[in-house]
């Protein structure tokens, strides 16, 4: 007789689920938006300006005919916009998605994949503030005795704007491991402060109120806490990646 098969969450579901449930703790609230979106919201009201160089950081795929400007978000920042231009402050959101770039597959890289982007606005946030929340997230999520660096960075949508490594939670930072490749520390996400030309445009005073936001790969999260080598498992369909989880 054939033994039954009990259903499993995927692994990215996983990660999605432990995000919300540690900022859902801290007062965020989760927050969904459209995948086709506007070339308004997804490039130009990020402060990223039409034929500006800053746009090939993203591969975009355009839905034709590209003079309409609609698009397949690159990022989830639009819903950020899109609820900041109906929601007063204080805010805290986190935005986890599915996104899209135009590029070649490999081993790292989807031309679909899952980010989450974090929104706070309230009087007097600083980096600080945000360096202490995503210390402690990332303590929850990999495990404790993580250590955060900043590095400095450039986004047109943040400013000032940071690349974030973790130190290597397998080998502690001291040897340098696989994971870590030898160098202690872990790339794991960008952040910064929203660059106050966001907040004005979307009639939130930028004298009275400061931000920071933070967005990551969930896959690469995912890939880095369970070691898994390849980020298309995530995507053909194999069950015997989930019933791992
Ligand atoms: C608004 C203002 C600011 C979101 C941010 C990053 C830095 C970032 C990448 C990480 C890996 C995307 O998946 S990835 O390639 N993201 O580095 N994202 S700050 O900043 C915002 C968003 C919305 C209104």
């Amino acid at each position: 007789m054939e033994t039954e098969q009990k259903g499993h969450l995927h692994p990215i579901t996983h990660t999605i689920n432990e995000i919300n449930a540690y900022f859902t703790e801290r007062g965020f609230d989760t927050v969904d938006g459209p995948e086709i979106e506007t070339e308004h919201y997804n490039f130009d009201a990020l402060n990223i300006p039409k034929d500006h160089p800053a746009r090939d950081m993203w591969d975009t795929f355009w839905v034709k005919p590209k003079k309409d400007g609609m698009l397949l978000r690159t990022h989830t920042s639009p819903v950020q916009v899109r609820y900041m231009e109906k929601h007063k402050p204080p805010l805290r959101i986190i935005v986890p998605g599915k996104t899209y770039r135009y590029e070649a597959t490999d081993a790292t890289h989807e031309t679909q994949f899952y980010q989450v982007e974090g929104l706070v606005v309230e009087k007097g946030i600083s980096l600080a503030h945000l360096k202490g929340t995503l210390e402690d997230f990332f303590i929850f999520f990999f495990g404790k005795g993580v250590k955060v660096r900043f590095r400095p960075s450039y986004f047109p949508f943040t400013e000032p704007s940071v690349e974030i490594d973790i130190s290597c939670f397998r080998c502690g930072g001291e040897k340098g491991c696989s994971i870590c490749k030898g160098t202690g520390w872990i790339e794991i996400m960008g952040a910064g402060m929203v660059h106050p030309k966001i907040l004005d445009s979307v009639g939130i005073n930028s004298n009275e109120w400061s931000g920071f936001a933070f967005g990551a790969g969930i896959d690469r999260l995912t890939i880095l806490k369970y070691q898994i080598d390849d980020i298309r498992l995530f995507y053909n369909g194999d069950a015997r990646l989930p019933i791992q989880f």
